[in-house]
């Protein structure tokens, strides 16, 4: 898909404008992570309302517990590794004078062995290699398979801890920090994401609406708020994500 407007240029930016960077699965798709609505994605595989929902935790815990023990298991593969366009949403982050706030829909940890700084991180639909205790609300580091027999480390209680994940009907994390930074941003980016799921897919229109800026999808193809976009580059992440940098960053 092109663009009537012209390709942003760097003169276009002053170094001093923040910039906001919404990832979705399809960042992670070149490492080994499949998607979830791609031809073989992950609700292609399963019903997300059995497994993506609390009233699906309910009905079946233990089936739940396997949906993310597989993909926690997955994910410690030595194959699942970083891509270069994780690698070049770092060298942004380090070089940009006025700031890049990355949020992520993604549960996997990427972004942060590719070098993110956690604190310019938000994992808005929490993570993977976390698990939550729901009657004492402690938050523990877990990279091992979970079952409804383990106990609170902290509480002790059976049966309370549930994966640190924000399933649907369920509020994402980290928003009131996130609409602050989309209202004061200069460029919003939005890589690999299907542009399906909100609130997500609407931080498009906060930053066009009320900061004005200037908007990109970097995604295989078209998502579903395409035309909100005043730019669009369809390719592979890994191809799109460090030439678009290398742009940003000529010239500094
Ligand atoms: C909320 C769990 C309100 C984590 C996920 C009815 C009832 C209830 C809610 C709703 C409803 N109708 C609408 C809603 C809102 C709902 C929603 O948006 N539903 C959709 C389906 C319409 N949203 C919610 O429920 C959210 N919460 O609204 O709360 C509230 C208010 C007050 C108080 C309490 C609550 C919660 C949303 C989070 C749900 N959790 N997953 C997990 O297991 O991972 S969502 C799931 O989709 C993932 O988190 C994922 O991150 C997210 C988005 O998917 P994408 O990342 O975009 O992945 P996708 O496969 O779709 O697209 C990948 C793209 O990459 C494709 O376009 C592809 O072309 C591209 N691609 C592929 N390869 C490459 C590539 N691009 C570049 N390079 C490549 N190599």
């Amino acid at each position: 898909m092109t663009n009537a407007l012209p390709e942003i240029t760097r003169s276009d930016l002053d170094p001093e404008d923040s910039i906001v960077i919404l990832t979705g699965a399809g960042i992670s798709k070149e490492s080994g992570l499949d998607t979830f609505r791609d031809a073989d994605g992950i609700w292609k595989k399963v019903r997300l309302e059995d497994v993506a929902t609390p009233e699906g935790f309910a009905r079946d815990p233990d089936g739940v517990h396997a949906f993310y023990n597989a993909r926690r298991r997955t994910l410690l593969d030595t194959e699942v590794v970083p891509n270069a366009a994780h690698e070049a949403l770092v060298r942004l982050e380090r070089e940009w004078p006025g700031g890049v706030l990355l949020v992520t829909q993604n549960i996997d940890d990427l972004h942060e062995r590719a070098g993110s700084s956690p604190e310019n991180l938000i994992h808005m639909h929490g993570e993977l290699f976390k698990v939550r205790c729901d009657p004492c609300g402690v938050i523990f580091d877990w990279r091992t398979d979970l079952s409804r027999q383990d106990p609170c480390p902290a509480c002790g209680r059976p049966e309370g801890l549930r994966p640190h994940v924000v399933w649907f009907g369920e509020m994402p994390l980290d928003m009131e920090r996130i609409h602050h930074a989309l209202t004061r941003c200069g460029l919003f980016l939005s890589i690999g994401t299907s542009g399906t799921v909100y609130p997500a897919a609407g931080f498009v229109q906060v930053a066009k609406l009320e900061a004005d800026a200037h908007t990109v999808e970097l995604n295989l193809e078209a998502g579903e708020g395409s035309s909100l976009f005043d730019q669009h580059v369809h390719d592979l992440a890994s191809r799109a994500v460090p030439a678009f940098v290398d742009m940003l960053l000529a010239g500094l």
